[in-house]
């Protein structure tokens, strides 16, 4: 049977996350969602402090830092999967990683100065997103002329540049990012193109997760978009996605097992 996906449970330690309402602001409840979702069959916890939805304002390093590092200090010993820290912040790479973690994901694929540094002396696995703009205004007009063509380009560029500055390939995962800077039919013909990205050899990964672009779809609110959700995990798998970072891991497990199962011979 081909290789399901790794499953990459989503752990918001902000008082604003997008799709949570707050719901994992508290460090105990936190911690206690981190051990649920390794529970239901994650293979990576992502924790993240600064929320990077569509509109969302940026936090201060302080404030990123009192959120995720006590959280990080608290699973990392009790998990026995990996925990990646979703931030921009050098700082925060290097707390986090100190503390315990084992992958840097980051929205801005490196691009904060510092950051390149940061995770070629911490030596992890790092995951280099797509985003157009900021989060603040992203959604303010995006425009492209062929957007998977376009990302895939990035990508690659970042990938080579750090390559250079000394983060080993086999360390490196793309992402396309989606619901970051991009429109419903833009993150549709991205959804289209994985295929080409996935081709250029790096691992992919994809996340969708009750994003506005479910919620378009399908008229739902956040916490009613799951089945939509797994979808598009399902076919994001089926294109060759190795990572899907998803809220509701238990259902999207279930979903991918079923599928890969009857896509394989
Ligand atoms: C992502 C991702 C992420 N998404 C990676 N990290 C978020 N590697 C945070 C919306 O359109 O896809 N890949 N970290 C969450 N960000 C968003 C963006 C949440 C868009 C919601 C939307 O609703």
């Amino acid at each position: 049977m081909l290789d399901r996906p790794r499953i990459m449970g989503i752990l918001n330690v902000t008082p604003d996350s997008f799709s949570d309402g707050g719901k994992w602001l508290g460090k105990s409840e936190a911690i206690q969602h981190a051990f649920e979702m390794q529970e239901a069959g994650a293979d990576i916890i992502d924790v993240g402090g600064e929320s990077t939805r569509p509109g969302a304002a940026a936090v201060t390093l302080q404030q990123e830092l009192d959120r995720v590092i006590p959280v990080v200090e608290a699973i990392v010993p009790g998990l026995s999967v990996p925990v990646s820290i979703d931030t921009s912040k050098p700082e925060v790479m290097r707390e986090a990683v100190a503390a315990g973690a084992g992958m840097i994901n980051d929205v801005c694929a490196l691009r904060l100065e510092g950051a390149v540094q940061a995770a070629v002396d911490l030596a992890v696995p790092v995951c280099l997103m797509h985003m157009q703009g900021e989060p603040r205004v992203m959604q303010d007009n995006p425009l492209y002329k062929d957007v998977g063509a376009e990302v895939r380009q990035f990508l690659l560029e970042r990938a080579k540049h750090c390559e250079a500055a000394g983060v080993p390939e086999q360390h490196i995962i793309l992402d396309p990012g989606f619901g970051f800077g991009k429109t419903l039919q833009q993150n549709l013909d991205l959804f289209h193109s994985l295929p080409a990205l996935v081709a250029a050899g790096y691992p992919v990964l994809v996340g969708i997760s009750r994003k506005a672009m479910v919620g378009k779809l399908t008229g739902r609110k956040l916490a009613e978009r799951i089945p939509g959700s797994i979808a598009a995990a399902v076919l994001a798998a089926q294109a060759g996605a190795a990572i899907i970072r998803v809220h509701d891991v238990s259902e999207t497990l279930d979903a991918l097992k079923v599928a890969t199962a009857l896509w394989t011979a």
